[in-house]
This record gives C-alpha cells, sequence and structure tokens, in this order.
C-alpha cells in the first residue's frame, strides 16, 4: 500500500460559489503535489456508480442529483500521509460540526453541498481515481 497518494474532488457547489481557487491553494498550501487533474461533469448515472456505497441510504438521491447538476474537479494529489493529512483538512461532512480553518468550515454549506470529496483510504483513493483518470493521466 502506497500512502503518499490520494484522491478528492471539488464539489459543483464550489464552482457556483466561485471558491475552486481557494481551495486549491489551501491544498497546496499543505504540501500536496498534484499528479492528476481534470475538470468534468458526472451524469446522474456515472455519479451514482462514483457513490454506489451509499446506494439505499436516505440522502443518495439528494447526493447524486446533487453532483451530477454542475462541474467537478478531480485530482490525485501527493503527500506523505497523504489520506489522512487530506481528510483533517477537509473537516467533517456537516460544516456546522467542521473545525475552524477546514475546508469544509469555510467552504461548505451543509452537508449535501459541503465543498470537497476526499477519499477515506487508499483503496478507496486508487479505486475513485480509477474511475477519473487513466494511468497515462496520471504524472
Ligand atoms: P465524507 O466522507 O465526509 O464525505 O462523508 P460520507 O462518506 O459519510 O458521505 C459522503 C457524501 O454523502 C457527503 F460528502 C455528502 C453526502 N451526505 C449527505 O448528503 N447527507 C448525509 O447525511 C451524509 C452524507
Amino acid at each position: 500500500m502506497n500512502t503518499r497518494f490520494t484522491f478528492c474532488m471539488i464539489k459543483p457547489d464550489s464552482f457556483k460559489k466561485d471558491c475552486v481557487s481557494d481551495i486549491l491553494l489551501e491544498i497546496l498550501k499543505a504540501g500536496f503535489k498534484i499528479r492528476g487533474i481534470k475538470i468534468t461533469m458526472l451524469t446522474k448515472g456515472k455519479a451514482e456508480q462514483f457513490y454506489d456505497i451509499h446506494q439505499g441510504k436516505e440522502f443518495f438521491d439528494r447526493l447524486t442529483t446533487f453532483i451530477s447538476s454542475g462541474p467537478v474537479m478531480a485530482m490525485v494529489l501527493e503527500r506523505a500521509n497523504a489520506v489522512e493529512t487530506l481528510r483533517e483538512l477537509i473537516g467533517k461532512t456537516d460544516p456546522t460540526q467542521a473545525a475552524e480553518g477546514t475546508i469544509r468550515k469555510l467552504y461548505a454549506t451543509n452537508t449535501t453541498q459541503n465543498a470537497i470529496h476526499a477519499s477515506d483510504s487508499y483503496e478507496n483513493a486508487e479505486r475513485e481515481w480509477s474511475f477519473f483518470f487513466s494511468k497515462r493521466e496520471i504524472y
């Protein structure tokens, strides 16, 4: 297992609020190197596939409708202890519970429109970046 890599996705609410570059800056200031990056838009079906693990939960339709409502920025990031460091930097799912200075505290609107996704394990990071990137698109 390689703990130096993780995956994140800046969500449509950040594009709407025009804070994508602010979020990117937070990530870079934390010492992450960008190894893959793209802006794309997911269809509802693709969003359902990406969040497959949440099928059947009460928020599933709300979440996948939101994620497919606008652009997302997908990234492969490198740093020591990448998964844990990025999870700490983004903060808790619900922005009202997120610590001061975290990305979700600063930029999220609510528990669904919460600015950014970051993988919670290396295994999930690998699955999630493979969803967006071919091998040749990761440096
Ligand atoms: P996180 O790992 O912090 O992104 O949170 P989860 O894996 O628990 O949830 C994934 C996504 O589902 C969240 F980012 C937003 C959405 N969600 C809701 O919309 N409502 C909820 O009550 C919980 C999660």
